[in-house]
């Protein structure tokens, strides 16, 4: 969030941790484009004015030891030329003829997978030339399926484009209070809502506020269900979330996410039973300033060493991202924030902490009044719920921040991995970083390898 309750959090360093994202509705793009080509026995040809057309087929066709027919005329005035078999070598000779004016193989062309769902083409994030993650160009080789990404945020809630997708999760939060559940850590990770109705409430400088339902927000992202002809898609339509939930109302206690990231990939944690599907994935768009403290970086290690991608957000702040965590703590893919013309978002941080780039968008310019929402359509398009304090009907709206930047991010990973199941966290860090394009757009100050890209990565 943007408000001061941020701040708040913020100046009582590593003890409470906020979300990093900045609240925010939806606007048009476009989506189809021709795909992957396939061989046939067909030619297209365009013979030079005058030549004899039968003589040529005739001759190539004894040579070839297959029957070459002149099917027709094409609207370019080329002929389409069909053979009877695969024949090596036959196109070769037909281009090098000098009755020839070109030959060229006739190709079968797919769509590329694009969702049916309405929303879709709000989701520029997805497929804009500029800013977006090139979505549709890895769909048609993976969704994620086999997947497991775990969301640390504030818990899951119902949702017609999550449950399908939604693994059992665990309610990390240990104070009942913060939690709004009535007891500690259980096996129930509902997000029971952040809203705070006055302010103060978390400490001097907190404001009232609605409840963000972040941790639903940037599941969307990472795995909503796709082609189910409703609302929008995510970026590992087949993947699975699994909500550790840690935040709740004023923020986080790092001894609940540290343990919730420990469980989260695999590993045991004292009162929590195992975690019967341990995630390959880790989505943390949470964070603090100051140093990666020793608790943060062990608990991530720990992670990293049973194979589990670490992704977090860089940071709102607009500032070097070294003094942010968990983005400043070593083997996690820290994620900057782009706006839709791919530019670094006003609010994301930088530098050389900062691993690689992904949509975050911005649903206000950098000079509007904080809280307003002059650009919905230029923010991240997601699941949500529409209750203001407790839980109601599901939702879908735009929010813009490295929150939402880094499950995109989160959301390739998934896509590799399912692809590539063997890749340690290493080598998935380091396949997004060398397949991610050049920023499209400004960032002087180090927004990471690249804007990250999901048909690269996987192909
Ligand atoms: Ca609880
Ligand atoms: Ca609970
Ligand atoms: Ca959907």
């Amino acid at each position: 969030m943007e408000r001061k309750r941020c701040a708040a959090a913020l100046a009582v360093a590593a003890t409470a941790v906020v979300t990093l994202s900045q609240p925010a509705t939806a606007a048009p793009s476009d989506a189809a484009a021709p795909g992957a080509a396939e061989v046939t026995n067909q030619y297209i040809v365009k013979f030079k004015d005058g030549a004899d057309r039968a003589d040529v087929l005739r001759r190539l066709g004894t040579r070839f030891g297959a029957r070459l027919s002149d099917a027709r005329q094409l609207g370019t005035g080329a002929r389409l030329i069909r053979a009877d078999r695969n024949a090596a070598g036959l196109l070769q000779a037909l281009a090098a003829s000098d009755r020839v004016e070109y030959a060229e193989p006739d190709v079968m062309l797919h769509a590329l997978s694009v969702p049916n769902d309405p929303e879709y083409p709000a989701q520029w994030h997805y497929s804009e030339p500029a800013g977006g993650i090139n979505g549709p160009g890895a769909w048609d080789v993976t969704k994620g399926s086999g997947v497991v990404v775990a969301v640390i945020d504030t818990g899951r809630t119902a949702h017609p484009d999550l449950d399908a997708n939604t693994v059992a999760g665990y309610d990390f939060i240990s104070s009942a209070s913060n939690a709004r559940d009535g007891n500690g850590r259980d096996s129930n990770p509902q997000d029971e809502g952040d809203w705070n109705a006055t302010a103060g409430e978390c400490g001097p400088g907190s404001e009232a506020g609605d409840s963000s339902w972040h941790g639903t927000h940037v599941a969307g992202t990472i795995a909503a269900v796709s082609d189910n002809g409703v609302g929008v898609a995510g970026v590992a339509p087949q993947a699975k979330v699994q909500h550790a939930r840690v935040l709740g109302k004023c923020g986080g206690a790092l001894s609940d996410i540290t343990d919730a990231i420990v469980w989260a990939s695999g590993g045991s944690v004292s009162g929590v039973p195992a975690n019967a599907t341990p995630a390959r994935v880790i989505n943390m768009s949470l964070g603090g300033s100051g140093r990666c403290t020793r608790a943060y970086q062990s608990a991530i290690t720990a992670a990293v060493r049973r194979g589990t991608t670490v992704v977090v957000a860089s940071g709102n702040s607009n500032a070097d991202g070294s003094g942010y965590n968990p983005g400043n703590c070593n083997n996690v893919v820290s994620v900057s924030s782009l706006n839709r013309a791919g530019n670094r978002a006003f609010y994301s941080n930088f530098g050389s902490t900062v691993d690689i780039a992904a949509p975050g968008g911005e649903v206000r310019r950098a000079t509007d009044a904080p809280g307003t929402r002059t650009t919905p359509q230029d923010g991240v398009l997601s699941t949500l719920n529409a209750g203001t304090t407790t839980p109601a009907g599901p939702a879908y709206k735009t929010y813009m921040g490295t929150s939402m930047a880094a499950p995109h991010v989160a959301g390739v990973a998934a896509l590799l991995l399912s692809h590539t199941p063997g890749l340690t966290p290493a080598q998935a860090e380091a396949a997004l970083k060398d397949t991610a394009r050049p920023i499209p757009g400004s960032c002087p100050e180090g927004c990471g390898a690249g804007l990250v890209d999901a048909a690269a990565a996987v192909r």
